[in-house]
């Protein structure tokens, strides 16, 4: 991948790793202030209604059982007699009493001499109830009262304007109050109020509202012509949010920083590592092991595949899947497979005077074979290590041979030297049987992948028989990978494989150690 964008990704991905947990955090922050101070305006919105229903019934009650009473004169003694006892039975009710042409004429405090003003009606209801608001009647108390007139009767009920609006009396921030559908009117509030939030409440049962200054909660009556609503200034939620930001944005700012450096540890290693490969080649920190290849039938090591191996200076072993694949994005591979051979030409010395029939395989990449060069650095490595052409292999993978013109002249050349040319991971990539045909190949390694399939029954298991018929047809050697068990073994001697590598028989192990082990097997043989 190109640096420059890698980079740049690495810094969008560093940056969404430090905001989105602070984000998260502020607006979870936002959710949970929300919900609280809605379900605190709701409350009060509840509580209004539930005393407003309470008042309504008991008004309804009394209004019910004076016209029971059915007496032409509303102000009779025996009237006003059941007025006291209505009155002193209903806790809502301060008074109640009759009114006639805006005066009201008696009540449960007795019959007055002249009727007291009450000036007019300031809303009718849709149950034909007249309300007045803010009436003082000094015969009664020394507080403004809301009158209740029945239209058709004119009995009357006075109501403490209080009574209905005394929930948590002492939040003074909270607007509350009751409005009346029929006339869109405020029947009794505190604080503000907006005609819109009966709009808004639409044939709703309740609804909830934030706007810019109020957070509003409206709860209609099922039994009466109107509904309650409470409303808290907006800056209440704000002031919640910082409670709760405080505790999740810390939160989220620690949360991101571990991401975000998460993030960049990892990007970070994943961008130096064509650098610090430059410097492992200058500083010498690859070396190589050999791995040894057995015939099949007798058991005997006839070659070794040579493996790369890099341990940074801090101990540390690098996988070659791991860094193989940076060398070639960066185009540091043929420097690598230099590097290979200067190594093996450097401590290979007696092994082939000493058995002339043995092998070494190397590892070719892509590069290497689309580079006239490798067919030199090939051909001095024979001369170094005193061998012969048939005493080395050279391994492609499959994505080796998609360039053509130029790997088959390379691969000629190669050839010509009477080197031997091994196709590794075989069925792994996606080259066609014929086009693996136009080359002149030597030996198929069967890839570690599906000899682990062999004797279990995954699906894939067929596959190493057929691609072992298909070796046969094309006049290929087979050489099985990652061998771990007699049980594979005896398979792919049963099905004509001759060669094999893998732990069954051998680890990769150091020149030194290869030679030691072959003489040890001579001399016990
Ligand atoms: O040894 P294991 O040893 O983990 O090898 C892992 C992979 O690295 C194998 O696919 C092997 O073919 C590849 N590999 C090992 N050594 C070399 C090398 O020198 N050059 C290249 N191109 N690949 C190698
Ligand atoms: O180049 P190639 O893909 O063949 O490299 C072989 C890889 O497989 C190396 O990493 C080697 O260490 C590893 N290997 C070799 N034999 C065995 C084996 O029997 N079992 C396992 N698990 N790995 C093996
Ligand atoms: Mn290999």
């Amino acid at each position: 991948m190109n640096k420059g964008i890698a980079t740049l990704i690495a810094v969008i991905v560093g940056i969404l790793a430090i905001s989105a947990p602070i984000l998260l955090s502020l607006y979870l922050a936002e959710q949970q202030s929300k919900s609280d101070q809605f379900e605190h305006v709701t409350l009060i919105a509840q509580s209004v209604l539930r005393r407003a229903d309470e008042t309504q019934r008991q008004i309804a009650d009394a209004f019910a059982r004076l016209e029971a009473n059915g007496t032409r004169d509303p102000c009779s003694d025996a009237n006003i007699r059941l007025m006291t006892n209505i009155a002193v039975a209903a806790e809502q009710l301060q008074a109640v009493g009759y009114v006639a042409d805006n005066e009201l004429l008696c009540s449960s405090f007795g019959k007055f001499g002249i009727g007291i003003p009450v000036g007019a009606p300031t809303y009718r209801s849709a149950n034909n109830a007249d309300f007045r608001t803010a009436v003082v009647i000094p015969e009664i108390g020394d507080t403004p009262f809301i009158l209740v007139t029945r239209v058709a009767s004119g009995y009357t009920a006075v109501v403490h304007p209080y009574l209905p609006l005394d929930v948590f009396g002492a939040d003074t921030g909270v607007s509350l109050g009751l409005f009346g559908f029929s006339q869109k009117k405020l029947i009794d509030g505190r604080g503000t109020f907006d005609p819109q939030w009966i709009e808004a409440l639409g044939t709703a049962q309740s609804v909830e509202l934030l706007e810019s200054n109020n957070i509003v909660a409206v709860q209609r009556s099922r039994t009466g012509d109107y509904a309650a609503f409470a409303a808290i200034p907006a800056e209440n939620m704000e002031a919640g949010l910082r409670r709760y930001a405080v505790i999740l944005v810390p939160i989220g700012i620690a949360a991101g920083i571990v991401l975000a450096f998460a993030v960049l540890y990892l990007a970070k290693q994943q961008l130096a590592l064509p650098a610090v490969l430059k410097v492992a080649l200058k500083h010498k920190e690859f070396f190589v092991e050999y791995q040894p290849v057995v015939d099949l039938r007798t058991g005997h090591w006839i070659g070794a595949e040579v493996l790369i191996r890099w341990r940074r200076p801090n101990g540390e072993m690098v996988r070659p899947d791991l860094f193989i694949p940076v060398a070639e994005d960066a185009k540091l591979i043929q420097r690598i497979t230099e590097r290979v051979m200067d190594i093996v030409g450097g401590e290979v010395d007696d092994l082939f005077a000493r058995y002339p029939n043995f092998h070494l395989a190397i590892n070719l990449s892509p590069a290497d074979l689309q580079d006239h060069r490798t067919v030199d650095l090939l051909r001095s490595l024979l001369g170094r290590i005193g061998a012969r052409g048939e005493n080395l292999f050279v391994e492609l993978t499959e994505r080796g041979l998609l360039r053509l013109d130029m790997v088959r002249k390379v691969l000629q050349e190669i050839r010509a030297m009477g080197i031997r040319i091994a196709i590794d991971d075989f069925g792994t990539g996606y080259s066609s049987l014929s086009y693996l045909q136009s080359f002149d190949l030597d030996i198929l390694k069967i890839d570690k992948s599906f000899v682990d399939t062999i004797g279990t029954d995954a699906a894939t298991s067929q596959v190493v028989a057929h691609i072992i018929e298909m070796a046969k047809d094309l006049k290929l050697k087979m050489v099985a990978e990652g061998v771990e068990s007699q049980a594979q073994a005896q398979f792919l001697r049963d099905h004509g494989v001759q060669f094999a590598q893998g732990w069954l028989y051998s680890k990769p192990l150091a020149f030194s150690d290869l030679m030691a082990q072959m003489a040890s097997a001579l001399d016990a043989a």
